[in-house]
């Protein structure tokens, strides 16, 4: 069985977040294991505001020397980390156990926020994670703070995104705009390896329940990697995979509706 390991938050509505990861694992037949940074909840009698309840630092670390000490993964991917101790510990774990195909999502909001959650926090994720990361996903918003080109409306400006990120430390930087570069009739990302640019496209799904899609397809590219495919069709087939997700979303409640990632067990039925 091939192991893989998400260092993330719970989404308690599990859209998002590390159930969002595990669901992917499961799907690319992986034996996913979670270390839980902290609890996202959603409250139901205040328009679904969010609040986040860090686990401690000795809870994660016990979870961490369980996963990549107790056990091993082969790849590993971060989402929400929330507090600069789960920053740290991050480094520190994916460092010494040697996790080259890790996956850095540098979650900086949650669907439907433009202002960051944590600025301070964001650099240490830029300072200690990007360089150890084989890819890093952000979405337009957080490639924007990461690389001050901001807003990012633009293919071109997505590239000189990239550029930059790059030249911090990642070795691979795939940028998702998704549906969410202006005036584009595809769901258009974007994955630069410090040479050459790939444009990766599908079709827009025109729908507001999208919660959880950037932890999936991060997920999906860390499992990817697991199975030995090299970065660039990771990211191809995990494009696929959110895709698949995206055409069988469904709405939670008024406020919020996830994807679905076993969709993709019909993906011949859409394609
Ligand atoms: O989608 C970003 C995200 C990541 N991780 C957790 C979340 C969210 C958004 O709600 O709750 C735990």
């Amino acid at each position: 069985m091939i192991k893989i390991a998400t260092i993330a938050g719970s989404d308690a509505s599990g859209g998002a977040g590390l159930e969002a990861d595990l669901k992917t694992f499961e799907e690319y037949g992986l034996y996913g294991m979670a270390g839980v940074t902290l609890i996202a909840t959603m409250d139901p009698e205040n328009h679904w505001a969010h609040q986040v309840f860090p686990v401690d630092e000795k809870a994660l670390k016990a979870q961490l020397d369980t996963i990549f000490k107790g056990v091993g993964v082969v790849a590993a991917k971060s989402g929400m980390l929330g507090t600069p101790y789960a920053v740290a510990l991050t480094r520190d774990y994916i460092r010494a156990h040697h996790i080259k195909n890790y996956v850095l999502d540098p979650v900086m909001v949650c669907k439907g926020n433009d202002e960051a959650l944590n600025p301070e926090l964001n650099t240490a994720i830029e300072e200690e994670l990007l360089p150890l990361a084989l890819v890093t996903t952000p979405n337009l918003f957080e490639a924007g703070q990461l690389s001050g080109v901001s807003p990012i409306a633009t293919i071109e400006q997505m590239k000189e995104a990239a550029r930059i990120i790059f030249d911090k430390g990642a070795a691979h930087v795939f940028i998702k705009g998704g549906s969410k570069l202006p005036k584009q009739t595809k769901a258009i990302d974007l994955l630069y390896d410090g040479n050459s640019f790939a444009l990766l496209e599908a079709p827009l799904i025109h729908t507001s329940w999208t919660h959880g899609a950037g932890c999936t397809s991060s997920a999906a590219i860390a499992a990817g990697l697991a199975r030995g495919l090299s970065v660039y069709d990771a990211v191809a087939l995990a494009k696929r995979f959110i895709t698949q997700s995206l055409y069988g979303n469904f709405a939670l409640n008024q406020w919020v509706g996830p994807g679905n990632p076993s969709n993709w067990r019909k993906e011949t039925l859409f394609t």
